[in-house]
């Protein structure tokens, strides 16, 4: 049968399952990769686990997003992230290396193969044709372990790409219009291919940044096909050995499909707050700008910084514009510190960063209020800048690099400055920040103060009951549920003191009220938990007693991690019981257990309001099981006391 790129490599690493869209399936894996602010947690797992070395082709430990070391917290995590991979058999990419998704691009990923990421991001190596997916720490600690990953089977989505993108317009831009056009839920359950005649003008940088915002259609995974392109990018990279050609067969079949015409494209932004508010830049006009951002996973390669560089060259950033460039990582800064580029860059007025993520996450550069900042990033959230009265608009390096010398929001087309900017023919390869693995069973492993115990939930109880504690509207991030800034992305391996955070960008009294009733639901509209993979956003809820988030959808990673937690992720059957619950009702689940066993419909009672209403729990049996343990690490610990290993994932 004639298979698209997707399904090839599902068949593949197909643990179990049948390859039928919507059914669980169970994918080996052949590398992982973990940051520093899911890391700590994914390591803390696996050490739980009681596994001596990885059991992957390759898992790497990057050191990327907090980087900025105010207190001990930070370095103290980077050192147990450093010696707990060095014991394992895992590669720790230390801080200063770069972007774990640019680096893991640039060194590892590798056509044809499988990638489970503790980052939504991880989709980037899709660029280099890998399927390549991001999920909560504690499923890539499993994968260490040599467990499968359970997903439910995509579909996959056929985008088609014809012509070729005028000058000016980015690999950002289409992205951006398949945003436009599909929303922040419109990939959930899907894996967005890319395939016809525009493919080939695109370099794998430029792939990457196109898969990289998957996650903002909260689709499961994006790819291109492995090609010539791919292949001169890897001898580029000295790995010319990693390649293999990758292509959907003639004739095969998409479940969905889109095309995008190149040549009618034109520079567009992402409005704030939601990476999908997309509108063209003469639609947005030409808004007075007070900060640009020019990085990230999404746009900081060598061709991203290259042109930004040749924009800035010779010119003079605008009087009221502050410009900060990140480049993606160190092989990237280091050849445009050779070939003069950062020079260009410090030149025109830029401050030059570290290669990390830094402002992306709000580790620094937080706005000043009421500012307009134009961010080459994936997500404009409210308040992700650090500053909540910021507005925040999503642009290519081209369209931020232009504005950054008006002042106001620009079409680069309109400054009269070639951008054909070639790719190297090699790379500069120099891997000394990447720590192998040690081969005599490694030293220590150093634990700072900062590490405290996670909390585990507890078996499922029969009778399930609770206030509402917040009621929240549709597409509530991971970033309201779990904040994360320069002051708290420190306590990451903390659970109690985030905790002390949870929702407070919809309600700051909602940690205290949890708290006061011991524990209870929430509810929410639509997309709920989109955004990051962080676990934090399950954990820290178990951590106030909430024991169901009743939703009309969830996004996908949030979803498995509040399944991995033992907290119940219930959708409407009816959307109008949204409407029928108030905040403070006491709603109950009677007889849960026996419920959940029974079917995928469970009956709620409102006791407040009086009334009952369904609502939808579908389960695989491996997540009947989870969910009925109180989470993933119950349900693996209970299994291995009855003699059958480490559980099912494993
Ligand atoms: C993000 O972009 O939100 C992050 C920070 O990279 C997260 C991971 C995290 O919260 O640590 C992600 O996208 O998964
Ligand atoms: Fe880092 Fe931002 Fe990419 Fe997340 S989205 S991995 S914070 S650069």
């Amino acid at each position: 049968m004639q298979q698209n790129v997707t399904q090839k490599i599902i068949a593949r690493h197909l643990a179990a399952g049948e390859m039928v869209p919507g059914q669980e399936i169970a994918l080996r894996i052949d590398q992982t990769l973990t940051q520093d602010s899911t890391g700590t947690m994914a390591y803390l797992q696996f050490e739980a686990m009681g596994i001596d070395r990885v059991r992957t082709r390759r898992s790497v430990a990057y050191i990327d997003h907090n980087t900025l070391q105010a207190g001990f917290e930070n370095a103290d995590d980077h050192k147990y992230i450093q010696t707990v991979a060095h014991k394992h058999g895992i590669y720790c990419s230390k801080p200063g290396n770069g972007i774990c998704h640019q680096v893991h691009l640039e060194r590892f990923g590798v056509p044809g193969w499988t990638l489970l990421g503790s980052d939504s991001h991880t989709p980037t190596c899709g660029g280099i044709g890998m399927l390549a997916i991001g999920a909560g720490g504690l499923d890539v600690a499993v994968a260490m372990g040599g467990g499968a990953y359970y997903l439910p089977m995509p579909k996959v989505v056929g985008v088609t790409l014809t012509g070729a993108r005028p000058p000016g317009v980015a690999a950002k831009d289409i992205i951006l219009e398949v945003l436009r056009r599909l929303s922040v839920k419109g990939g959930v359950g899907k894996v967005i291919e890319y395939m016809g005649p525009g493919v080939a003008t695109l370099s794998v940088p430029e792939r990457a940044t196109i898969t990289n915002m998957c996650a903002e259609l909260g689709a499961t995974s994006s790819i291109f096909p492995s090609d010539e392109v791919t292949c001169a990018f890897l001898r580029a990279q000295g790995r010319e050995a990693d390649f293999s050609p990758l292509e959907a067969d003639a004739g095969c079949t998409y479940d969905e499909a889109l095309t995008i015409d190149l040549d009618a494209l034109e520079p567009l932004a992402a409005c704030p707050h939601m990476p999908d508010n997309v509108a063209t830049l003469a639609e947005v006009g030409p808004i007075r700008v007070d900060q640009v951002c020019i990085g990230s996973c999404t746009n900081a390669s060598y061709l991203d910084m290259m042109r930004t560089a040749v924009i800035l060259r010779g010119r003079t950033v605008h009087p009221h514009v502050s410009l900060v460039i990140a480049p993606g990582s160190k092989q990237v800064l280091t050849m445009l510190a050779e070939n003069g580029a950062l020079a260009d860059m410090i030149d025109a007025g830029a401050r030059i960063l570290e290669a990390a993520c830094g402002f992306c996450i709000g580790m620094g550069q937080a706005p000043c209020s009421n500012a307009v900042s134009v961010r080459t990033i994936n997500r404009n959230f409210y308040a992700r800048s650090g500053t909540e009265s910021a507005q925040v608009y999503l642009a290519s390096c081209e369209t931020a690099a232009a504005t950054a010398l008006t002042g106001v929001l620009t079409d680069p087309r309109t400054l009269d400055v070639d951008l054909a900017v070639a790719m190297p023919e090699r790379f500069v390869i120099n891997d000394n920040l990447i720590i192998p693995p040690a081969t005599d069973g490694g030293g220590e492993v150093v634990r700072g103060p900062n590490i405290k115990p996670f909390p585990v939930n507890v078996e499922l109880p029969n009778l399930v009951r609770g206030e509402v504690l917040l009621k929240m509207e549709d597409n509530i991030t991971t970033d309201h549920i779990m904040p994360s800034n320069a002051k708290l992305l420190p306590f990451r391996s903390n659970v109690p003191y985030l905790a002390e955070y949870c929702l407070t960008p919809v309600d700051q009294e909602f940690p205290a009220r949890a708290k006061a009733s011991g524990g209870g639901f929430l509810v929410a509209g639509h997309n709920y938990g989109q955004g990051s993979s962080r676990e934090h956003a399950a954990l820290a809820p178990l951590q106030l007693g909430i024991r169901g988030v009743v939703a009309k959808s969830f996004a996908r990673i949030h979803q498995a991690n509040l399944l991995n937690s033992g907290i119940l992720p219930l959708t409407f059957v009816d959307e109008a019981d949204y409407d029928r619950i108030g905040q403070g009702d006491a709603l109950v689940l009677a007889h849960a257990r026996s419920q959940i066993a029974g079917g995928d419909t469970l009956i709620l009672r409102n006791d407040t309001a009086d009334f009952e209403f369904p609502a939808k729990l579908a389960l695989s049996p491996r997540l009947r099981d989870i969910v009925l343990a109180g989470g993933l690490l119950n349900h693996t610990r209970l299994s291995s006391a009855g003699g059958e290993g480490m559980g099912n994932s494993i």
